[in-house]
């Protein structure tokens, strides 16, 4: 049996180590999760909801260990990570209404009675990466349990901890053993059996365009069901007629959340030639003041990459002769530190525009009107989130329905709640997670006629 010990991103010391799950055990998981999942969709949906809102209210008396965790084994400030903990939480709560409201429909027919049923899919098979261990986690696992689903999850390799700890406590809340399992491990060997399994009848993934790929073959072998979060180049378009101040001042937050290890990570940001200079001048304070730092400390606003390897991939996208136009600060020594970056004027075809980076590298690249803004955002394979600045509310609006991605702010840097629907246009996704909606993803619909004459 292999290992992995997990390293605290910001000191490069030990956290600890964790025996990773075979592929002999994973099956076995695979069955165990099968087998539960036969009563655990006969329990009743009250019931079932009642079990959720006691995972929630475990998770909520863990926030603070679960947010520790997740400083020491994958550097996110403590105040983000406890914000993902209580997401959790949240999102436990949300779903723990689903069970009650899980109704199929009665369809007027000749000669009976037609009736429909939201079936659960059997065994969810949860993929999970590494920049958001928590939240990614618990947008399937929710939503899957309360359609009466059982779930086997394989958090990332180099961030098992929070995953491993979500699982104790939902055995602690009364979850029956088999409904929820973690299975620490490798995409390779973890990963892959999920995908391959029969008995797993859906896959939800959350990584990076090119996994998500072979896991879209993988999963046609058993037209298994699957949902796809994938990777994103979201731009950031600044118009004229914004509030400029109030643009450039959320500008980095809309990039540098989770030192840019974030899908929704608006890293092209597209200014309005006019105010360009204007909107450079204004950045240039927001960058610098961001303050990045032990993530252990209440007021760090940013942290450390996840690896040293990441940290070399990300600087392989600023060499020496890059556009810097300017730069914030980060540490020195220890920690696999990066500081938020700005580029321009960037070539449009520098991998540092085209590419995702998943560091705090931006760009800033300036449009003349409207429709060049709008060719210029939708110039990229990927589609998953964005932003636009603007006072003229025809035309956010106008900008919005052209723009090709899913999930879009207007005079804000963030569209991520776990209320509303989330997921990518072209190839940052395939189907939707989180908003109302969700459960119906974790059941098939099932069409009965019964004959009354
Ligand atoms: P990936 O390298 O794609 O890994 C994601 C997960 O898939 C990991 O748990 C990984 O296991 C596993 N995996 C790798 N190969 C596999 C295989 N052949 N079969 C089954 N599972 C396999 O992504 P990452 O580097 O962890 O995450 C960064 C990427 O995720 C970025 O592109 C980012 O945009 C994307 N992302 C998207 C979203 C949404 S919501 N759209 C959210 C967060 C991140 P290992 O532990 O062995 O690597």
């Amino acid at each position: 049996m292999t290992s992995y010990t997990v390293i605290n991103p910001a000191t490069e010391r030990p956290v600890t180590q964790i025996e990773h799950t075979t592929a002999e055990q994973t099956d076995a998981a695979i069955e165990r999760a099968a087998r539960a999942q036969e009563a655990w969709r006969a329990v009743a949906p009250g019931d079932r909801g009642r079990l959720l809102r006691r995972f929630a209210e475990e998770i909520d008396a863990h926030v603070d260990e679960l947010a520790a965790l997740e400083t020491t084994g994958s550097g996110h400030p403590v105040g983000a990570a406890t914000w993902e903990a209580g997401q959790v939480r949240d999102v436990l709560a949300y779903y723990a209404a689903a069970p009650e409201r899980l109704t199929g429909k009665q369809i007027p027919v000749p000669g009976g009675l037609d009736v429909t049923f939201k079936e659960p899919l059997g065994v969810v098979g949860l993929i999970v990466p590494w920049n958001f261990p928590m939240p990614i986690l618990s947008w399937g696992l929710a939503p899957a349990l309360a359609a009466g689903c059982t779930v086997v999850a394989k958090p990332a390799e180099m961030t098992p901890l929070t995953a491993i700890r979500i699982g104790e406590l939902a055995l602690a809340a009364g979850l029956p053993e088999g409904v929820f399992q973690v299975l620490p491990g490798t995409g390779s060997v973890v990963g892959q059996r999920l995908v391959d399994h029969p008995l797993v009848r859906k896959i939800v993934f959350t990584g990076s365009t090119e996994v998500g790929q072979q896991i879209m073959a993988g999963c046609a072998r058993h037209i298994k069901r699957l949902t796809l979060e994938l990777g994103g180049k979201s731009a950031n378009i600044v118009f004229a007629d914004a509030d400029i101040e109030r643009a450039a001042a959320s500008a980095p937050y809309a990039v540098f959340d989770n030192a840019g290890q974030d899908c929704c990570a608006r890293s092209r940001i597209l200014v309005e030639s006019s105010v360009l200079d204007r909107f450079m001048e204004l950045l240039e304070p927001a960058v610098k003041s961001v303050r990045v730092g032990d993530p252990a400390a209440a007021d760090t606003e940013m942290g450390p990459l996840i690896s040293a390897a990441h940290r070399e991939h990300v600087a392989s996208y600023v060499p020496t002769d890059a556009p810097v136009a300017f730069r914030g600060s980060a540490p020195d020594g220890a920690g696999f530190w990066y500081p938020p970056t700005v580029l321009a004027p960037v070539a449009a075809d520098a991998p540092a525009y085209t590419e995702e980076i998943f560091g705090p590298v931006v760009t800033v690249t300036p449009f003349a009107d409207e429709a060049e803004a709008i060719t210029l955002a939708n110039d990229t394979p990927y589609g998953l989130s964005g932003s636009i600045w603007t006072e003229n509310v025809g035309r956010a609006v106008r900008v919005a329905r052209a723009v090709e991605t899913g999930n879009l702010s207007v005079n804000s840097h963030s569209s991520v709640r776990y209320w509303t629907p989330f997921g990518g246009f072209k190839q940052s996704g395939l189907g939707r997670e989180l908003g109302p909606d969700a459960v119906d993803a974790f059941t098939d619909v099932k069409n009965l006629f019964i004959a009354t004459n």
